[in-house]
């Protein structure tokens, strides 16, 4: 049986949409972040980062998300969600599957970074994180952030979802890096096909059932 073991609020919530869609049969493991954020230990116990998402299956214990959603497609998709191979839109599919964790998750993880240790210094030291802080964010982050967020537009002005034209599990990975830079990166400003895209999967019906199962979901708030 599936297994997933899910973090709430986290990029798990992405595995959980992929199986809907492909209407699996699954079982959830719930766990709750600490106050300080982080994974509770006993994530630990089923791999050794004990980061979140990671998968059970078949004897088989799967983490990182690009793998899941690699396996999960391979061993239960029954050639759904992803493009034939030898297309162009296959060559897409690959690229825009690890470029989600590779890329722009990174990039916008920085940008959560600096944003908030200003907030977390001490007192005495704040002013100085803040203008450090501040400087790494206006020379080295945003304009790349910038330069990111317009290669996704350019890329779903060819076509409606990242791959192709059909929906792909490729889409579903590039679901949470666009989540987080319309929460915190500014997307709404100057992207309106990527904020049609998120209002697209928004209104899936297996991207709401599993909002139901995973439970309230708020990426970079
Ligand atoms: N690149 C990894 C990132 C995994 C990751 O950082 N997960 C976060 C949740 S979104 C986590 O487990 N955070 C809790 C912690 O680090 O303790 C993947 O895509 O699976």
């Amino acid at each position: 049986m599936l297994t997933v073991h899910h973090l709430n609020n986290s990029r798990s919530q992405r595995v959980l949409w992929l199986i809907e869609e492909l209407g699996l049969p699954y079982e959830i493991v719930r766990y709750q972040r600490r106050a300080d954020m982080r994974a509770p230990k006993e994530l630990l116990k089923i791999h050794p980062l004990g980061k979140s998402p990671v998968i059970t299956d078949d004897g088989n214990t799967i983490a990182e998300s690009g793998a899941i959603v690699e396996y999960i497609v391979a061993t239960h998709g029954n050639g759904r969600l992803i493009p034939p191979p030898n297309t162009p839109e296959r060559l897409r599919y690959t690229y825009w599957l690890h470029y989600a964790e590779g890329s722009a998750m990174p990039l916008l993880l920085l940008k959560l970074l600096f944003n908030v240790m200003p907030k977390r210094a001490p007192a005495l030291l704040r002013p100085l994180v803040r203008k450090v802080s501040s400087q790494a964010l206006t020379t080295l982050v945003n304009p790349q952030l910038k330069q990111h967020m317009s290669f996704w537009e350019s890329e779903l002005e060819k076509s409606e979802w990242f791959a192709g034209d059909e929906l792909s599990a490729a889409d579903i990975q590039m679901s949470f890096p666009l989540e987080a830079a319309a929460a915190r990166g500014g997307l709404e400003q100057g992207h309106p096909r990527a904020m049609a895209f998120l209002e697209r999967i928004h209104a899936r019906p297996a991207y709401q059932r599993a909002l139901e199962k995973g439970g309230p979901y708020a990426v970079g708030q």
